[in-house]
This record gives structure tokens, C-alpha cells and sequence, in this order.
């Protein structure tokens, strides 16, 4: 069978990585047809007619039909999976809670048009941000769809984390598993190796305490900003990658013997508040995620997770009139 695929903003730095890496399979794999629905807002649409063209060059054994539009009731027709990559980014002199209200208005939109156009099953990953409070949105625009059906990329962070401990271990990223971002995606997200494994080793007995708190974190944290620094732009290709693994995983299942980061609707786990789209630790499987239950939680922890949710409450309260 084959699956629509939407991905918003598809002619912007991610989506231009995206479509591709879907494109080729590397999504479903080579046996499954997918067909993109790819949504740009009007003034883009003449690159994004660019981006078909190079598509159908490629002539990937995957691909079926591609359809550019910037009407969001056509690109989520009949979707399967959707990547909201599309938001509108911080101008100058624009406060965070400006760029809050500016994006709640386009996923308020997407949401409806998801609820009236999209599979019911369908699949939602928001990277655009405030990716976190931005699912929020358009899950609460989308009453007949599942809310678990909504999730933010927290993905990139997590392997960026991965990447951050086996540098410092001089091992390989394979080797680590257990690693879990709680939160928002944001500079409060709390990267956590409390149960992460190096090889078969405990991380915790291997780095000092110090590193982990005052490098390690907060570099994980300002990572998007280390590389807008050093690139003149912001992750795009890694960005793409961590929302094909997020997707990947969500569908076809994770490894068993390791987790994975997602936000998504808490349901009051580890006494997070419910609803809101907060990041935990994650197995999924048969085609559905759960929050892997039962860790404990240190005084820094609890401390750290608290300072995450209390933004991501926050920027609930300034869009609720959109929910
Ligand atoms: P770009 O500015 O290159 O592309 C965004 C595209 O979205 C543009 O082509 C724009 O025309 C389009 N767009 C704007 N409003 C739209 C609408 N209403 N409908 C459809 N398309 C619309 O940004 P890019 O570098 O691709 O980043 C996209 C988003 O991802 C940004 O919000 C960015 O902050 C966010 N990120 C989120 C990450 C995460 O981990 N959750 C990491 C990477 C990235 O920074």
C-alpha cells in the first residue's frame, strides 16, 4: 500500500533534506510507495516547484506521485505521516512570546486541516518551533485525531547528546545506549545519563559529575547555537536525520535494548502536568511509543525537569485563547 507523506515547508533549509531521504526510502524502506504532499507557503511555491523537479531526477524506485501546494487541506489529504517542518522564524526585535503567537496562528491552521483531511491514524511530528507548544496546538485544532498522535522532534538532541558522550569516551555512538532528554526542546531541556550506558558500563562511573553539569549539559543545550555559529546557518541536515530516526522508530519500532527521546502528550508520568507535549524516555513498538516507567529521579533531576515544564506551562498559558 502506499503512504502519503506531508511535509510542510518543504522548500526550506530541513525540508529540502527531507524530502529526499524519504524519497529514497530511507523512511519505509524501498518496498513501500510513498507519495509526498509537500505545503509551502505562496511565495515559495516557485522554489518548491524546484524541489519536485530534482525529486522526479532522481528517479527513486519509492517514490510515487509528489503534489506541491500551499493550501493545507490538500497537503494533508489522505496523510499518513506528517513532518511540520514549515514555521515562521525569529525576525529582529521579536520576543520569544511574539514568535509563540505568530506560529500558534499556522499550526492552529494545520491542525483543522489535519482533522478534516488527514488518515485518522496519521502520524504527527512537529520540528518547527516552538516545536513543543506548536503539537500542542494543532492537536488541540484536531479533536477527531488521537492526541497521541502528535509528538515533537526532540530527537536531534538526543543524538546530540549520544555524540557529546562518545566523543568524551573516544567510543562510538553505537555503543551508547540509555541516554533521555526530558522537557521542552529548548536551552531547559534536561539531557540525562543517569542510566546511560557506555558499552556495557554505567556513563555516571566514567565522567565526573562536573563534566556532566557544567559541560556536557549545557553544551547539549546551546548546541543549535554552537552550530549557527560555526555554519552561518542553523542544523538542517542533522535536524532531517533525527526526524527520519524519530519517525522510523515511532513506526517500525525502537532497538529493545535501548530508548529513544520524543515529546508527547504527558499523561501526568514522573507528576509532569498532563497534556502538556513534554519530552521522556521512550520505547516504541508495534507501531505505538511508551514511556519507559520506574527510573529514579535524583534531587538534580527532579530540579531540572521542573524548570522545563514550568516553560513549557508557561507558553501553554500564552496561546491558550488557541486551544
Ligand atoms: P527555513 O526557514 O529554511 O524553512 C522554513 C520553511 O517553512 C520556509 O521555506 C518557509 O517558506 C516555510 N513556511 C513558513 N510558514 C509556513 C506555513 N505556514 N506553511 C508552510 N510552510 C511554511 O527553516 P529550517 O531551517 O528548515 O527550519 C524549520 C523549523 O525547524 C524552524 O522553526 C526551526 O527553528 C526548526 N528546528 C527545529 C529543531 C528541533 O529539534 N525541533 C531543530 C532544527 C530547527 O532549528
Amino acid at each position: 500500500m502506499p503512504k502519503t507523506i506531508t511535509i510542510t515547508g518543504a522548500a526550506g533549509q530541513i525540508g529540502y533534506q527531507l524530502a529526499f531521504r524519504i524519497a529514497s526510502g530511507q523512511l519505509l524502506g524501498q518496498e513501500t510507495t510513498v507519495n509526498l504532499k509537500l505545503l509551502e507557503i505562496k511565495p515559495a511555491l516557485e522554489a518548491l516547484k524546484g524541489v519536485a523537479m530534482e525529486l522526479e531526477d532522481c528517479a527513486f524506485k519509492a517514490l510515487g506521485e509528489v503534489t506541491i501546494t500551499d493550501d493545507p487541506s490538500i497537503a494533508f489529504g489522505d496523510s499518513d505521516f506528517a513532518f511540520l517542518v514549515g514555521a515562521k522564524p525569529r525576525g529582529p526585535g521579536m520576543e520569544r512570546s511574539d514568535l509563540l503567537i505568530e506560529n500558534a496562528q499556522i499550526f492552529s491552521i494545520q491542525g483543522k486541516a489535519i482533522n478534516r483531511n488527514a488518515n485518522k491514524n496519521i502520524k504527527v511530528l512537529v520540528v518547527g518551533n516552538p516545536a513543543n507548544t506548536n503539537a500542542l496546538i494543532a492537536s488541540a485544532n484536531a479533536p477527531d485525531i488521537n492526541p497521541r498522535s502528535f509528538s515533537a522532534m526532540m530527537r536531534l538532541d538526543h543524538n546530540r547528546a549520544i555524540a557529546q558522550l562518545a566523543k568524551k569516551t573516544n567510543t562510538h555512538s553505537s555503543q551508547i545506549k540509555k541516554v533521555a532528554i526530558w522537557g521542552n526542546h529548548s536551552t531547559t531541556q534536561y539531557p540525562d545519563i543517569t542510566n546511560s550506558l557506555i558499552g556495557s558500563e554505567k556513563a555516571k562511573s566514567m565522567l565526573a559529575q562536573d563534566w556532566i553539569e557544567n559541560d556536557f549539559i549545557p553544551r547539549v543545550q546551546k548546541r543549535g547555537a554552537e552550530i549557527i555559529q560555526a555554519r552561518g546557518l542553523s542544523s538542517a541536515a542533522s535536524a532531517a536525520s533525527a526526524a527520519i530516526d524519530h519517525m522510523k522508530d515511532w513506526e517500525l519500532g525502537s532497538s529493545e535494548d535501548d530508548w529513544v527521546s520524543m515529546a508527547i502528550p504527558s499523561d501526568g508520568s514522573y507528576g509532569i502536568s498532563e497534556g502538556i507535549i513534554f519530552s521522556y524516555p521512550i520505547i516504541c513498538k508495534d507501531s505505538k511509543y511508551s514511556i519507559v516507567q520506574g527510573l529514579d529521579l535524583d534531587k538534580f533531576s527532579l530540579e531540572s525537569i521542573k524548570a522545563s515544564e514550568e516553560e513549557l506551562l508557561e507558553e501553554r498559558e500564552a496561546i491558550k485563547h488557541l486551544l
